[in-house]
């Protein structure tokens, strides 16, 4: 619980509020927001609401606090998350994970890069010159990705089109070595983006720049321009028709792209004209229709942005990557993965994209209720440990109902587009009817020419209205074969498919619906095997204002990120477990009944001499294999007591080597 806060602030910890109800909750979120204190914590469960404001809470002063010391010792901050995470990982070799959520504009990416800044800061002390390189390779990935992957929507200005997850690795010194990065990206719907990208050169340049650090070439980098160009004069690029011929109205404009693409200018205008159809042994040459030929335009510069975005990942992977020779050198190595991934919204017009976004968000709200809610209260009944059942919504069934095989909603999703040729929303939505009909969780409109929304039971993914079309990845192969076959050999690197004849592409490329569940799946299977700290983010208006708590938005936030549920369990848990065993080879030190060695029946009773020889014995349950401490400051005692007696065993061992005893 932390210290060095007057009352006048509220509570730091939700825990400590005198009755956990929505209400009481409300009043200290909010007092502690006017005070000027964003952090709040349930526990090791960090609260934060976005300021709207610069804060000066983040300088080389404020590190210095947290460095190092327990999360109970200072006031909440995401650094002592973020050192705790640390800790964590170092002291006891565990791979942990840092998991940012909240809805959009709630402050996720700023808080992973405060996270990201502090890991930075604290560790190789010794200024080593390889692993300064990789923090500044980490940091200045952000600033790439960002440029590429952010774009203005109205809820956040800056807001992050694709998820990101990164790894960074550790030596067994505690210093980054090397990361990884995977994103999530979101169906190619970037376009609008980096327009703006490009209209402000300064930032552009910083962009440029970072590259140049990161170490892509400079013909890479001549080719992300080339490829933003193309991408943005495709836009310009319309079709007309002329008897049954349809061709390129502004014909100027292909041999720009000719030229931007290094191919040959007919090339480029028979992919946008033509596709290349095999029917059976035969392969033919069939003309677009005009809306196939936008149709294929538009698909052409989504898939080249989305393209570019994961080769610039890549090759950032590349630079960052531990590699096989540093791992020799630094041995085994450890993990903190930081999760900064876009967060729920509603728009007035919501589409696959936000169908996505939000289920990602039900993934995740799903695996904080596994791990913090679910296990915490299974566990305790596992061992035996008095306690009352706490109710929560458990959103398992949500996440079925979108994910299930055979009759979830991406399933009928997929199945309404194997029909080449007939997919129509329709269909979709008579699928779900047939299939879902009974679900507690599904109610559907009738798809009307103005109204094309599909109601679910849940806030998060409803009124999403989705366009089956979003679902395939239906890049004509003509392009991919154009762009394979350029004379810039990094664009040609780019897209390696474009090397198959059309004959041998038979296989049905799998869906964006589907790529994009096992994509979450396995996510949430990687976050799940690692020990998870919680960053959870409120955000207290819809109007960007420093001075503005908006009540009901803010409660809503705190009822679906089931914070109250998240403080009962807390409450009524303990802050620590360990086995018996582990306790003993920590802290058997400190008393006289286990150093060196104890003569009780079974290692939980010697647990139990110990800690009533503390005086610890009430802050304490006895679990059938585990012990459970209540608050972290019994724990900071015992950790204490331990470091006094290593220091004066190590004394003692030294005037025995010196032959002074
Ligand atoms: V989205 O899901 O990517 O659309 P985020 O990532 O949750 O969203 P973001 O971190 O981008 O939100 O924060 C939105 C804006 O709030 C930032 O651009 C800042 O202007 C503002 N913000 C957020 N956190 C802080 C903070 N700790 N201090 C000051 C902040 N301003
Ligand atoms: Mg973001």
């Amino acid at each position: 619980m932390a210290e060095h806060e007057s009352l006048e602030f509220g509570k730091a910890d939700f825990v400590l509020l005198d009755n956990v109800s929505m209400e009481e909750f409300m009043a200290n979120l909010k007092l502690r927001f006017e005070k000027g204190r964003i952090y709040t914590y349930i526990g090791e469960v960090v609260v934060s609401v976005n300021p709207y404001r610069a804060m000066n809470i983040y300088g080389r002063d404020v590190i210095e606090q947290y460095k190092g010391r327990e999360l109970y010792e200072r006031p909440p901050h995401l650094f002592a998350i973020a050192d705790a995470a640390y800790k964590a990982m170092k002291r006891r070799n565990k791979d942990t994970c840092i998991v940012i959520s909240g809805e959009s504009g709630a402050g996720k990416t700023e808080a992973s890069k405060y996270i990201m800044q502090y890991i930075a800061a604290i560790t190789n002390p010794n200024q080593r010159a390889e692993v300064e390189r990789v923090k500044n390779m980490l940091l200045k990935s952000n600033c790439v990705l960002e440029a590429f992957g952010n774009a203005k929507t109205n809820r956040n200005d800056n807001s992050s089109r694709f998820g990101k997850y990164m790894d960074i690795n550790f030596d067994f010194k505690g210093d980054p070595i090397g990361g990884h990065i995977n994103n999530y990206l979101l169906e190619k719907v970037c376009i609008a983006l980096f327009s703006s990208c490009i209209n402000d050169g300064a930032d552009f340049k910083a962009v440029a720049d970072a590259m140049k650090v990161i170490g892509f070439t400079g013909d890479e980098i001549q080719t992300v321009y080339k490829i933003l160009a193309t991408i943005l004069h495709l836009g310009n690029l319309t079709f007309g028709v002329d008897g049954d011929v349809t061709l390129i109205e502004n014909t100027k404009l292909v041999s720009v792209l000719r030229e931007l693409l290094s191919t040959k200018e007919e090339n480029v205008e028979k992919a946008l004209l033509y596709r290349t159809v095999a029917t059976g042994r035969d392969v033919i040459e069939k003309q677009h229709t005009t809306q196939e030929a936008n149709y294929g335009r538009d698909a052409l510069a989504k898939a080249m942005y989305e393209r570019l975005f994961c080769w610039i990942v890549s090759r950032i992977n590349d630079v960052i990557e531990v590699r096989n020779y540093d791992a020799k050198i630094h041995g085994k190595n450890t993990v903190i993965g930081v999760l900064d991934i876009y967060g729920f919204e509603i728009f007035q017009n919501n589409s696959f994209e936000q169908f996505c976004i939000n289920y990602c968000n039900e993934k995740l709200q799903q695996l904080f209720i596994q791990l913090v809610l679910k296990q915490e209260q299974e566990e305790y009944q596992r061992e035996g440990i008095p306690w009352k059942h706490i109710d929560y919504f458990n959103n398992q069934i949500i996440v079925d109902l979108v994910e299930q095989q055979h009759k979830g909603i991406f399933a009928v999703l997929d199945e309404a587009c194997m029909n080449v040729g007939k997919v129509t929303d329709e269909v979709f939505l008579q699928g779900l009817n047939t299939k879902l009909a009974k679900h507690a969780h599904y109610t559907s409109r009738k798809l009307s020419p103005t109204d094309k929304s599909l109601e679910f039971d849940r806030d998060f993914l409803s009124k999403t209205f989705i366009y089956s079309g979003k679902n395939k990845d239906t890049l004509f192969q003509d392009f991919k074969r154009l762009l394979y076959n350029s004379s810039n050999p990094v664009l040609k690197a780019m897209w390696p498919e474009g090397k198959l004849r059309i004959t041998e592409v038979t296989k049905r490329p799998l869906t964006a619906a589907t790529l994009f569940k096992n994509s979450m799946i396995s996510l949430v299977e990687n976050l799940a095997s690692k020990e998870p700290y919680y960053v959870r983010c409120v955000k207290p208006n819809d109007v960007k204002s420093p001075l503005l708590f908006e009540h009901e938005r803010c409660r809503h936030q705190v009822e679906y990120l089931g914070l109250l549920e998240n403080v009962r369990v807390r409450r009524a848990g303990f802050a620590n477990r360990q086995t018996y065993p582990r306790f003993l080879q920590r802290y058997k030190m400190i008393s006289e009944f286990t150093w060196p060695n104890h003569d009780l029946p079974s290692d939980k009773e010697a647990v139990k001499r110990l800690l009533q020889g503390c005086g610890f014995d009430h802050d304490v349950a006895y679990g059938k294999t585990k012990v459970f401490i209540r608050t972290p400051r019994t724990l900071f005692s015992l950790e204490e007591q331990r470091a006094e007696m290593v220091k004066r065993i190590v004394l003692f061992l030294q005037k025995v080597w010196r032959g002074t005893i």
